[in-house]
C-alpha cells in the first residue's frame, strides 16, 4: 500500500470521531487534506458543523470544496482537531511543521478539546529528530536569533546548524509573516528540554515540537488503520 494510501485511510478514518454541531479544526498537509475531502463529503451528506482552519492552504482548500471557514476569533473553543505530523514518536510527541504551518496549527491545537493526528506509517517513529525540527522565526534580526539558537542546541549536544527554509529560490514566509529554519537535530533525547529552551529564545516565534497536545493518532498501515494513544 502506498503512503498516499495509508494517509486516506487515516484520513477517512478520522470522519468517524466527527459528530455533527462540532467545532472542528482542519490541519494542513497531504494527510489533513484526505481528511478535508472526507469533511466536504459528510457536510454534503447533511453533517452540520463549524469549521476553522490552520492556513491559507487548507482555507484555500476547504473552499474549493464548498465548505465555509469560520474565523478561530469567532468561533473559540474546537470541539476537535484533525491534523498530520511529521513524526510521531513515544507518548505521541510529535514532530510538525513540514508545511510550515505549525504556529497557526498549534495555536488551533491549544483551543481543541480533542487533537487527532492522522499518518501513513513511516510517520510513526521510535525517535524523534530523524526529521528536521522546523523553527518559526521572526524575520527582524534573525541572524542574532539564530545564534541564539545555535547556543540552545549546543547544550542539547545538537551541532547542526539551522538552514533557512526556501520556496523557489527566495525564503520561504509563512501566513503569518515569519521565517522557517529547519534543524537536522538527528535523534532528540530531550523534546521537552529542547521545547522549553526554544521557546523561551527571544526571536523564536514557535517550534515544531508538539508535546502532550496530541489525544490520539490514526496510523494508515498497510493491514488498516492503527489506533495510539
Ligand atoms: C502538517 O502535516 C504539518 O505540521 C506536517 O508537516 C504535515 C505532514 O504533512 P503530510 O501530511 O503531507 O505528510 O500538519
Amino acid at each position: 500500500m502506498s503512503a498516499d494510501t495509508q494517509k486516506q485511510a487515516a484520513g477517512l478514518a478520522a470522519i468517524d470521531h466527527i459528530e455533527s454541531g462540532m467545532k472542528v479544526g482542519l490541519g494542513t498537509g497531504s494527510t489533513a487534506a484526505w481528511f478535508v475531502k472526507a469533511v466536504a463529503d459528510a457536510v454534503r451528506d447533511g453533517l452540520k458543523l463549524t469549521l476553522v482552519s490552520t492556513s491559507n492552504q487548507t482555507t484555500h482548500l476547504a473552499q474549493s470544496l464548498g465548505l465555509e471557514i469560520k474565523d478561530i476569533n469567532d468561533v473559540g473553543k474546537l470541539d476537535v482537531c484533525v491534523d498530520g505530523a511529521d513524526e510521531i514518536g513515544s507518548g505521541l510527541a510529535l514532530i510538525k511543521g513540514g508545511g510550515g504551518a505549525l504556529l497557526r496549527e498549534k495555536l488551533i491545537w491549544e483551543m481543541a478539546d480533542r487533537c487527532i493526528v492522522i499518518a501513513d506509517a513511516a510517520k510513526h517513529v521510535a525517535t524523534l529528530g530523524a526529521f528536521a525540527l522546523p523553527i518559526e522565526v521572526e524575520p527582524f534580526a534573525y541572524k542574532g536569533t539564530i545564534n541564539r539558537i545555535c547556543d540552545v542546541l549546543s547544550e542539547f549536544d545538537i551541532a547542526k546548524l539551522p538552514v533557512l527554509r526556501k520556496k523557489g529560490g527566495e525564503s520561504f514566509v509563512t501566513d503569518g509573516g515569519n521565517l522557517i529554519f529547519d534543524v537536522p537535530c538527528g535523534a532528540i533525547l530531550d523534546p521537552s528540554g529542547l521545547a522549553s529552551a526554544l521557546k523561551a529564545t527571544t526571536g523564536v516565534v514557535d517550534h515544531g515540537l508538539f508535546l502532550d497536545l496530541a489525544d490520539v493518532a490514526l496510523i494508515g498501515t498497510d493491514s488498516g488503520v492503527d489506533i495510539l494513544h
